[in-house]
Formats: C-alpha cells, structure tokens, sequence
C-alpha cells in the first residue's frame, strides 16, 4: 500500500476529526520517523512534546514490554506492586507530597479542577457550587465538554453547548485583569498555561508568572500550572514555572510523562489539597496502572540521565539565534519566539501561502512541523537532538523558506 491508500482508507472509516499533513508515518527512532515509502524525516513536531525523549527510548520500550509481559491492568479496586514505586518516584522528583495518576493532559486538567473546586468548599469555605476558576484567554487544555466551556477558540467549544459554568476568563499575561478578578472571593484557583502552546507559542512576559502566583497567594487562591505541554524538559527547564521560581500549588503533567509509549497524566499537590478527595470521589480504570508506572518511570528517569533539560535550554538559544538570522534577512519570516525547544515561527502570509503550504514543502524537504493558525508553525524537536542534526534541520528549513521568497 502507498501513502495515498492508507491516507484514503483513514479518510473513508476514520471521524474527519483531524486534517493531517500529508505524510504517512510507520517507523520511528530518536528525533527521525520514517514514511511507508521509506522515505527518512526530521520529527519537529514530537506528538506536541510527548516525546521528549525520542521515538521508541530503548529504556522506556524495555519498561513497557518487560512489564507488560508481567501484569498489565489490575484497576485501582486492588493494589498493584508498580504504583506505590512510581508515586514515590514521581513526588520526590517534583517535590510534593501526593501525586494522582490519570492517562490524558485532559483528563489531568479535569482532576485538577474537580480538587480545586474540593479544596475550595473544604478549605476556603466557598458557598457550594459557587466556586470559579480563572482561566487564560487563548487556552488549550483539551477536549472535553468542561474544558471545551473555557476556551476562546471557536473551532473548539461552538456548538457543543450548553457549557459548564465556573470559569472567570481574563486576556493571557495580563496581571492587572488577574487582579481585578481575585477581588471575587468565589474564586478558587488560577489555571494557566506557562506558555501558550495553541496559541501560537505565546510566551508571556518575564515575572508575568511569579506576579500571578504571588496574588494567587494573597487571595488564597490555588495557581494551578497547566504543563502538558511546556513540562518536562520542553522549556529547558523540569518545568516552566521553574524559569520563575513558582512551584505550582497543582501542577498537572501530561504527554512526556511517557516518553510517546502510552498515555500517562499525573497531577501532584500537597496533602492539604489532594486529600480533600476520597475514595470513590474520582479516579479511572486505567489511571495508575502498572504498565504507566514502570514506563513513567523510565520516562522521567530519561530526562535526568540524558541531561534534556540542559540540552533544551541550550539548543533552543541556537535554534532561536539561528532563525533570527532569517527574519533579519527575509521579510517573508516575521518572527521567532519560544523557550527551550518549544519555538514558533512566523510567517508573513505571500501570494496566499500560508504556513500549511510551507510546512508541506518542509516535509518535501525531509521536516515535518505542524502549523497553528494562519501563519505560525512549530518547532519542538525531540530533545534527544545534538547540535549537529538540529544545524541540519535548520539548513533544512532555511531551504524551505528561500523556495517562498
Ligand atoms: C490534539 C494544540 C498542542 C495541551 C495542554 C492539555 C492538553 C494539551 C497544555 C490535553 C493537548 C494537544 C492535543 C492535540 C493538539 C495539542 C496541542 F495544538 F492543540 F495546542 F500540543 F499544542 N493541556 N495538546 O497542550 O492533553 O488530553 O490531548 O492528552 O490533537 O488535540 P490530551
């Protein structure tokens, strides 16, 4: 079967649900995946960051199938001898008391609500079913009918009303809207995105973070971090919020949490927030398995071993440095922005391309990116990735970009 075939028969059975880029992918292995016509790229898209560490990590493979072959599913009705290792592992790691494992960032941003919302009419006193919880203009945390009530982007929540309600919306890095709604004392919690990655890679200002959460703090509000997406390593630090020196009173972790090998969430807080849930108030028959412990695991132990944070932070000032060179050069490249290996570029749209039509040239060219709106594509390689490979993906895009001026 060629690409056409299978893109034909996912579009004849499958939900049209996505609008993929024209590439059919069936082998990966590090920062590189391979088509069904053997044909060898550069991955700058990562599963949008879930795979940090590279297609198919030996070490988090072995974890998968060793463990597989031993216990996969128990549910939580019983005890399994992987989980209680990994919430250890996983709450020394970021330095809280308790973790609570799911499986997607959504489901992740749905049980910090649900906590968030507990602590509120346990420890803050809020009046029942009056709590509400500020969110970002430009937010993406999924998919789900409750997070969709939040978001500002009409592709995701219109016509999938009615919405939950609960939710303050204010403009993205901007304190004094922040403020303004913490006079509210409904409010419970403050849920952001440390950068917005939907939004086109949107970094907010510096201190935006460290002034939100230092409000949060005077209102009693809970600042819950949203890293799906910009945790583990992505930014060039564990987490984002790091940059700042916040420690996120619930930080939820998503995607890398498995290195791309199976969808395992986690969201920590201290006992004062996470024991406000008790038994049979939440949880998934999935969430906590011993497959997603062992692999979790081994994904975390990767970003330490393999110093990716480090390699993040450095080779995204290269990356960032290197680019700049072509929006000094070119008019048709408006801008770079990003942290760590989490960048976007910009395009000026010209003679009605748009950053489909360059990221399908890239692909041509042996990179595969994804584009965000209009006009913004990213860039979020494996952060496996040596200077050397990431010189030649810019030689790459550097090509790409000179076929449209
Ligand atoms: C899709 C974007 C990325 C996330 C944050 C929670 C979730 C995500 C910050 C939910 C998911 C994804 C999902 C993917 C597209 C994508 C995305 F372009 F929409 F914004 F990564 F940049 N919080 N992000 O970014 O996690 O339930 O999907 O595991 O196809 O919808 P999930």
């Amino acid at each position: 079967m060629t690409s056409q075939d299978f893109i034909q028969k996912e579009d004849k059975f499958g939900a049209h649900n996505y609008h993929p880029l024209p590439v059919v992918l069936s082998r990966g292995e590090g920062i590189y995946v391979w088509d069904v016509e053997g044909k060898k790229y550069f991955d700058f898209l990562s599963a949008y960051s879930a795979v940090n560490q590279g297609h198919c990590h030996p070490k988090i493979v072995k974890a998968m199938v060793d463990q597989a072959n031993i216990l996969a599913l128990t549910s939580r009705a019983f005890y399994n001898d992987c989980l209680g290792e990994f919430e250890e592992y996983i709450t020394k790691y970021f330095g809280y008391d308790k973790v609570l494992p799911m499986n997607t960032g959504v489901e992740g941003d749905e049980t910090a609500l649900k906590l968030c919302r507990k602590w509120a009419y346990e420890k803050k006193g809020i009046p029942e079913n009056q709590a509400k919880i500020i969110v970002c203009e430009g937010n993406f945390h999924g998919r789900t009918i409750t997070i969709i009530s939040m978001s500002t982007d009409p592709d995701s929540y219109k016509g999938f009303g009615p919405y939950t309600p609960g939710f303050v919306i204010i403009p993205y890095n901007d304190i004094e809207a922040l403020r303004k709604k913490l006079e509210d004392s409904n409010i419970a919690g403050f849920l952001v995105e440390p950068i917005q990655g939907e939004a086109g890679v949107y970094v907010p200002a510096d201190g935006f973070l460290s002034a939100a959460y230092d409000l949060c703090k005077e209102k009693n509000v809970l600042f819950i971090a949203d890293e799906v997406q910009t945790g583990l390593a992505r930014t060039g630090k564990m987490i984002a919020c790091e940059h700042e020196n916040v420690r996120p009173d619930i930080l939820i972790l998503g995607k890398a949490l498995s290195g791309g090998m199976y969808p395992v969430s986690a969201v920590l807080a201290d006992d004062d927030i996470m024991l406000c849930i008790r038994p049979g108030e939440h949880g998934s028959t999935y969430g906590g398995n011993p497959v997603a412990a062992k692999v979790g695991i081994a994904a975390l132990e990767v970003l330490k071993e393999e110093k990716l944070a480090e390699n993040s932070e450095k080779l995204g000032k290269v990356f960032r440095a290197e680019i700049q060179k072509l929006v000094d050069q070119y008019e048709m490249v408006d801008l770079v922005r990003g942290k760590g290996l989490l960048n976007a570029i910009a395009i000026r749209p010209k003679q009605r391309k748009t950053a489909w039509d360059v990221c399908v040239a890239m692909k041509e060219n042996g990179l595969i990116a994804k584009p965000t709106h209009e006009h913004i594509i990213r860039f979020a390689p494996p952060l496996v990735i040596s200077e050397q490979q990431l010189m030649e993906a810019i030689k790459i895009i550097t090509k790409t970009m000179k076929q449209f001026i």
